[in-house]
């Protein structure tokens, strides 16, 4: 049987718990696991000391996009993540993207105003996140325009997944936001999944 460990508020985690959704599989899923995470129990599971993990037979695996990955492709479920070199590609951009780009740009503003998180109160710092965040908020929105519908094109594939719950936490954090019209219409296409529901848009920034 499949296990997630880590806590359904982490970002990280719902995006497994998503995928997990949309492919219904049965897991474990280990809330707890990882509430202290510089435990050597849970440092040998994963040294970064970071949620979340998979364990599937003798498999560790963490990273989430990789982990979505992993699922998607044991399932053979080639809507999610195309074999086909290019289309696997427009995916895996928007994955990474999300991963080395967008991600850096929320972490400091969303510290501060949400978690408020006592070393991340630089009033600089704060402007200087959301300033970027929206910016790149602002690609996704130019590149949803030429799409109208998902972020690799016609259908919804595990991009969609991940920048999802990026852009509900930028809908759920108090800050100025431009108005996106094409990322607004991509999230009511969302919002007809029950799995976005259930573990994105679910009330959790
Ligand atoms: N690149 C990693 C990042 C994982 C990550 O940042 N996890 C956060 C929770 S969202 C974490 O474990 N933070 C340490 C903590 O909660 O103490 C991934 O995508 O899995």
């Amino acid at each position: 049987m499949l296990k997630l460990l880590g806590r359904s508020n982490s970002i990280n985690v719902r995006k497994v718990l998503w995928t997990l959704d949309e492919l219904g599989l049965a897991f474990e899923h280990e809330e707890s696991a990882g509430d202290d995470l510089r435990t050597p129990a849970f440092l040998a599971i994963n040294p970064n000391a970071m949620i979340p993990v998979l364990l599937d037979g003798e498999l560790v695996l963490w990273e989430s996009n990789t982990i979505c990955r992993y699922l998607v492709g044991r399932e053979g479920r080639d809507d999610l993540l195309p074999t086909a070199p290019v289309a696997r590609a427009v995916v895996e951009q928007w994955m990474d993207w999300q991963a080395g780009e967008l991600n850096y740009t929320w972490s400091y503003a969303f510290q501060s105003l949400v978690r408020r998180n006592p070393e991340r109160q630089d009033p600089k710092a704060v402007a200087h996140s959301i300033a970027s965040w929206n910016r790149h908020m602002g690609i996704l929105d130019d590149h949803l325009a030429k799409t109208g519908a998902f972020i690799a094109g016609p259908s919804f594939t595990l991009a969609d997944i991940v920048i999802g719950l990026a852009t509900y936490r930028w809908t759920m954090t108090p800050i100025e936001r431009p108005a996106l019209p094409a990322v607004e219409a991509w999230v009511t296409r969302l919002a007809q999944r029950p799995p976005y529901l259930a573990h994105a848009a679910n009330g959790k920034p």
